[in-house]
């Protein structure tokens, strides 16, 4: 059994008080590992490291020097891709594909921030012609991100590499249900030559060290990623102490399939969207609104490849996991006892492979079809591999119905027309749309983030790392 230890000024140190939270295996509840149970105590140490190697050594590198370290990361984690990707799928219960596919994008995200990491100008603005104006881009200071469980690398990745390349120290408190990987990131970053504290990392329960952080008068900057009660509570703490925090809260993303689309095209991307990662995803395509015409019958192709569908072992390459824990599994199935009781139809449903152990969090995926647009299974996040079909007649209903939750995370558009894909695209309220195609949350070149309750604020691509800085003026009088 591996006891492992925060990473806290360059150091690997238990809890302040000793106290360690059981790891379980989604795949089997097993207990297989532990890892502190972080205290507020632990946070301010970590703070501390973090102020002291941004006023000290990880300020005194040049913008080249922390891309180099970051592309140096990269490269290490390339090395480590085996291991790394075997520890997230028993941490986290996604099948091994998923989990290298987040080792690449991990790389992939310190590469693309350690590259980009001095190519952030500033800008020299007209002013009077005595004076001149420039403004540079600085780093915020000590930055606080607050990883989910069901992307840890992917969500690291984004936030935590951007603010490096920007100049900023970081402290980061993984999700007490995934935070192996992130443990081994800050081993590998100490290995590759991060000075002390430019990258702390506490774990523990979002009560207690993630409280802690997100109150801390010490940082600067938060970056969450989770749910929107919980971010109520990070933009309330951030507010107190008057700093900035983006905000990633999830979705209700509609797949929107108008009756001249490519469906041979549409088909695979309609189900993969809502069972990749067990649906734990933030983007994941949880509607299909389908024009009227062709409801049937893609109902029924939707249909007939969710019936093959089998949540498994991890490791025996599934189409889908277990959901990551018992509380996230009792959600999902609370979703779909409460969609039977109202009498929504179940179009068809998956099941668990005959080889799951038997004391693993698995869900059988299920579509439901037709469901109305006011349906709580149409309008809130499951977070699990349920899906629903909804009818529209044409684009303005479409419109109206893929706008029509309190998300605007992301959304789909299956259409021959060209026109129709631009004009029914720039009508989405949402931070990315996809075209006859559908990547839950794109590339790490593209922005991403919400409107409304998916939260604010942008991460991934150039926008993210403009995000973990703020400017400064230099007004300098010369005549
Ligand atoms: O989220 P939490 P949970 C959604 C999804 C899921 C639901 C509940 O619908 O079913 O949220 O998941 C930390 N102060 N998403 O309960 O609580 C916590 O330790 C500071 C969507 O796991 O938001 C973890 O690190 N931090 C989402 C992180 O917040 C706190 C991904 C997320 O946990 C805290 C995850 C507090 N008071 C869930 N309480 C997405 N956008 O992709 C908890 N945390």
């Amino acid at each position: 059994m591996t006891l492992h230890k925060n990473l806290i000024g360059g150091r690997d140190v238990p809890a302040s008080d000793g106290a360690v939270l059981d790891v379980l295996s989604p795949a089997d509840g097993q207990l297989f590992a532990r890892i502190p149970s972080g205290t507020a105590e632990d946070i301010d140490a970590a703070v501390k490291a973090a102020r002291a190697a941004f006023e000290g050594a990880w300020s005194k590198l040049t913008a080249t020097e922390r891309g180099r370290l970051l592309i140096k990361l990269a490269a290490a984690v390339e090395a480590d891709a085996d291991h790394l990707a075997a520890l997230e799928s028993r941490d986290n219960g996604k099948p091994l594909r998923q989990s290298r596919a987040d080792v690449t994008a991990l790389a992939r995200y310190f590469e693309y921030y350690g590259t980009a990491a001095d190519k952030l100008h500033g800008e020299v603005i007209p002013y009077l012609n005595t004076h001149f104006i420039g403004v540079e881009r600085v780093p915020h200071g000590v930055t606080g991100h607050i990883i989910p469980w069901n992307y840890p690398m992917q969500i690291f990745g984004r936030s935590v590499g951007a603010a490096l390349a920007g100049g900023n120290a970081t402290v980061v408190k993984p999700a007490e249900d995934a935070s192996l990987t992130i443990l081994r990131i800050g081993a590998l970053a100490r290995e590759v030559g991060f000075p002390d504290g430019a990258l702390n990392i506490v774990t523990g329960l979002g009560r207690t060290a993630g409280a802690a952080l997100t109150a801390h008068p010490g940082i600067d900057f938060i970056s969450f990623t989770g749910s929107p009660e919980t971010g109520t509570m990070v933009q309330t703490a951030a507010a107190k102490n008057h700093v900035g925090v983006t905000l990633e809260l999830g979705g209700k993303s509609a797949q929107v399939v108008f009756d001249d689309a490519d469906l041979e095209r549409a088909l695979p991307s309609l189900v993969n969207a809502i069972i990749q990662n067990g649906g734990q995803t933030c983007s994941a395509g949880s509607r299909l609104l389908i024009q009227r015409g062709i409801f049937k019958d893609v109902v029924d192709a939707v249909a007939e490849r969710f019936r093959t569908l089998r949540a498994g072992h991890p490791e025996r390459e599934p189409d889908l996991g277990p959901m990551v824990n018992q509380a996230q599994q009792r959600r999902v199935e609370k979703y779909l006892e409460r969609a039977k009781n109202e009498g929504l139809t179940v179009a068809a449903a998956g099941g668990i492979a005959s080889d799951a152990p038997s004391g693993g969090y698995y869900v059988a995926p299920t579509f439901f079809a037709p469901v109305a647009h006011e349906s709580v299974l149409s309008q809130e996040e499951v977070f699990g591999p349920v899906l629903v079909a909804t009818p529209f007649d044409d684009e303005a209903e479409a419109i109206r119905l893929a706008n029509g939750t309190a998300y605007g995370l992301a959304a789909g558009v299956w259409t021959r027309d060209a026109m129709r894909s631009t004009r029914v695209g720039r009508a989405m309220r949402v931070g990315q749309v996809f075209v006859n195609c559908y990547g839950a949350g794109g590339g790490v070149e593209l922005p991403f983030g919400g409107f409304g309750r998916s939260g604010h604020g942008r991460e991934k691509g150039f926008e993210g790392l403009v995000e973990f800085t703020t400017t400064r003026t230099l007004v300098i009088a010369h005549g």
